[in-house]
């Protein structure tokens, strides 16, 4: 297998390490779980990134979720285009921000009000506030491994980079602000039951990603959402599903769809920004209506709701509306899935897999994955040697073994069997 050129990509990387701290501006993106030097990229098309060298990849990334249509979506971009000929931002309420909250609405029919914000953080790091200022408690509850953005009380045992890089528990967050959280293993649903029947009045909110993509991605076994459901209702603590990365990704409906669970609220990202920024947190009108200038819980931004943003993330879902996409993307991912699966068999390289829709992950491992500590016995330096082995060969995969595959609509059967083909030749080298 020939290596791929990646001269400028060095030379780039240098470059921005004098000026951008790591030379990267999201620590996961610097190969720092995988070794080597980041791919600088010129482009995106499809399925397919082109670096600054002129390499070009089959994109499993997909900018960390929110390309489930591909890369410069040409309906998405011709949106965007006439949005941004009326101006980028005013500052002042536009009817898109109406139509981007009614999609989400009568898609997720717990959100009956959505506040838009301008990532994954801010729509988690408000969720926690208002569920603070509704119920005057101060605990939070999250789950080892699980990753709500950078929000100064939720860097406790978080998955992501953050464990990637070795920092579950980040330097820099006083103790006072973590106090309040309480991070528990995730399917543990006995370790939520003892600590809501002792401290259960003191407890605002439990943040849960539904379906875990930040550990890799971990299902929820059987009955455990249902029992998040049932103990903080008898507690009165508000049930946050964080869906930023679930959010019309498993579903058009995310996975408090799948699963029939109404949370009391739910944040959103990635694809409701249809490729910008966008992020937002919703849920019951009581709640929300506590939130400025309703309520006293006060949040904003400069440029939450902003029109170009706001018309990809509705180009984005109008598009999604269609069951059929949904229906694609399974067969795609299965077909993926099984194959990755069949490689390893052959192989006898020791793997669990783990899917839902079109979000996917094989853990090097050979015991089952099901929270934070299974997930961590994962063999990294297989999965580096994985990562380095399908980059060569023209497939781009997540830097870490502590991430979720995304497969986009715009993933052909051609692609995919190349994949698996190309992970055969690579299984060689393990
Ligand atoms: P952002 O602030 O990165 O938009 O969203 C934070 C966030 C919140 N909740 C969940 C479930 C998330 O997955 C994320 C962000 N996901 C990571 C990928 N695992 C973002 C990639 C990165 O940090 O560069």
């Amino acid at each position: 297998m020939s290596k791929i050129i990646t001269e400028k990509s060095q030379k780039a990387f240098a470059e921005a390490q004098n000026v951008i701290p790591g030379g990267v501006n999201s620590p996961v993106r610097a190969f720092g779980g995988v070794g080597g030097t980041p791919i600088f990229i010129k482009s995106g098309s499809g399925c397919y990134l082109t670096d600054i060298d002129g390499n070009k990849y089959v994109d499993y990334v997909g900018s960390w979720g929110p390309l489930i249509l591909g890369h410069a979506e040409p309906r998405v971009i011709k949106k965007i285009n006439e949005a941004v000929a009326n101006g980028t931002s005013y500052g002042a309420p536009t009817e898109l921000e109406i139509k981007l909250a009614q999609l989400v609405k009568e898609a997720m029919p717990s959100v009956e009000k959505v506040r838009m914000v301008n990532s994954g953080t801010e729509a988690t790091m408000s969720a926690i506030r208002v569920a603070r200022g509704y119920t005057k408690r101060d605990a939070v509850v999250k789950f080892d491994g699980c990753y709500h953005g950078h929000v100064d009380s939720l860097l406790i045992q978080a998955g992501s980079g953050a464990t990637t890089l070795g920092t579950p528990t980040s330097p820099g967050v006083p103790q006072d602000f973590v106090k309040h959280t309480i991070s528990l293993p995730y399917n543990d649903i006995d370790a939520v039951n003892e600590v809501c029947s002792r401290r259960g009045k003191e407890i605002a909110c439990i943040i849960v990603e539904a379906v875990a993509g930040n550990m890799g991605v971990v299902i929820p076994q059987k009955g455990y959402l249902e029992g998040l459901r049932e103990i903080t209702k008898k507690h009165g603590i508000i049930l946050i599903f964080d869906e930023v990365m679930t959010g019309f990704r498993v579903a058009y409906g995310g996975v408090q769809s799948l699963y029939n669970i109404k949370p009391d609220l739910t944040t959103l990202g990635k694809i409701i920004g249809g490729g910008l920024p966008v992020g937002a947190y919703g849920g019951r009108k009581e709640i929300m209506d506590s939130i400025s200038p309703v309520g006293a819980v006060y949040q904003a931004g400069t440029l939450s709701g902003n029109p170009v943003a706001m018309t990809a993330g509705i180009a984005m879902l109008e598009i999604l509306k269609d069951a059929k996409i949904y229906k694609s993307l399974e067969e795609k991912s299965q077909r993926l899935a099984a194959g990755m699966e069949k490689v390893c068999k052959d192989a006898k390289i020791p793997a669990y897999h783990t899917r839902i829709g079109s979000m996917l992950c094989t853990f090097f491992t050979d015991q089952p994955v099901t929270d934070y500590s299974t997930a961590k016995k994962s063999d990294t330096k297989r999965y580096a040697k994985f990562f380095h082995g399908m980059l060569e060969r023209g497939f781009y995969f997540a830097p870490s073994q502590f991430e979720a595959v995304f497969v986009s609509t715009a993933h052909g059967e051609k692609e995919i069997d190349a994949t698996i083909e190309a992970f055969k030749d690579v299984a060689k080298t393990f």
